[in-house]
């Protein structure tokens, strides 16, 4: 790793202990994401974008190019580069903290050079054999998602015996093989891929015990943002359209916060900063668990 690639690296907030659960913001320069899609596919509106979601408090900024929605097809790498490039320049530029949300070791070592500090990859290097040793090489941090099969046929894969210790079993398996490769487990967040080959109901088991994934002993990112699971508890009684899942998505930034996790990624920034905000105000504090009175 260069001595710059190094620095960059050390001043990403995803590994850096602030004392409070960081807030990544979405930026889909897509057309078809489930929430947000077409919203920003010009470069410009994306930086603008992005720009507004630093403004509201995130603390980073993922970039993505190809949708993962349910039944997606996949892009041709120059289109997912074309989408994203000019964005991470134009954000890094303005000094936001960027991550690259790719699957493809190529977009993610474009995006490094374009000025992307964070590598996330929703197959967890499963996608791309070439993924493993790019990230080794780049150093940056690396978000491995549980994954188990791209967007057409993930809902295929939904079988676990018990969820939870499925989806811990299968990360600490990436993490063996992704640190095989040379990947530096210090570098590497898990995330628990909530709506990713899950039902509903065993994205909730996920969220419920995510105490469990510690036993990996990295830091954890939640990404529930607007995502099918919280239809159930919108109280419109439709479930709500994706926008209409913000306060759930803030809600479930606040709990998670609460319970360990290390960010939350999510489309309405300024609700989860004030969320996450809000759970380190309530942690108890070193006098709280001596039962000293405050
Ligand atoms: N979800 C989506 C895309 N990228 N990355 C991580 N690390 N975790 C996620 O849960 C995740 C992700 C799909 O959601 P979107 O279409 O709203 O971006």
């Amino acid at each position: 790793m260069t001595v710059a690639a190094r620095r960059r690296a050390a001043a990403t907030p995803l590994l850096t202990a602030t004392g409070r659960c960081q807030v990544m913001g979405i930026v889909n320069v897509t057309p078809d994401s489930f929430s947000d899609g077409g919203a920003c596919l010009e470069a410009d509106r994306a930086i603008e974008h992005g720009l507004r979601l630093a403004a509201d408090g995130a603390d980073l900024v993922d970039v993505g190019g190809e949708s993962t929605r349910p039944g997606a097809r996949r892009v041709p790498v120059e289109v997912e580069l074309g989408r994203v490039l000019p964005v991470v320049r134009g954000l890094a530029a303005a000094g936001v903290v960027v991550s690259i949300d790719t699957m493809r070791a190529r977009v993610a070592e474009a995006a490094a050079a374009a000025g992307a500090t964070v590598v996330n990859d929703v197959s967890g290097g499963l996608a791309d054999p070439a993924m493993a040793r790019c990230v080794a090489h780049l150093g940056t941090p690396y978000v491995v998602m549980h994954w188990r099969a791209h967007s057409e046929r993930m809902h295929a894969h939904a079988r676990y015996g018990d969820v939870v210790a499925d989806v811990v079993a299968e990360l600490a398996l990436r993490l063996d093989r992704l640190t095989a490769a040379g990947v530096n487990l210090d570098r590497i967040v898990v995330d628990p891929g909530i709506g990713f080959a899950k039902t509903a109901a065993q994205s909730w088991h996920l969220l419920r015990r995510l105490e469990e994934l510690a036993a990996l002993g990295r830091p954890i990112l939640v990404g529930a943002s607007r995502k099918s699971l919280l239809a159930e508890v919108v109280t419109s009684g439709t479930g709500g359209t994706p926008s209409e899942r913000d306060a759930a998505t803030a809600a479930v930034s606040a709990i998670v916060a609460m319970r360990g996790a290390s960010c939350v990624r999510v489309h309405d920034v300024a609700a989860s900063a004030v969320a996450v905000r809000t759970a380190a105000a309530m942690a108890p504090t070193s006098r709280d668990r001596q039962g000293e009175p405050g």
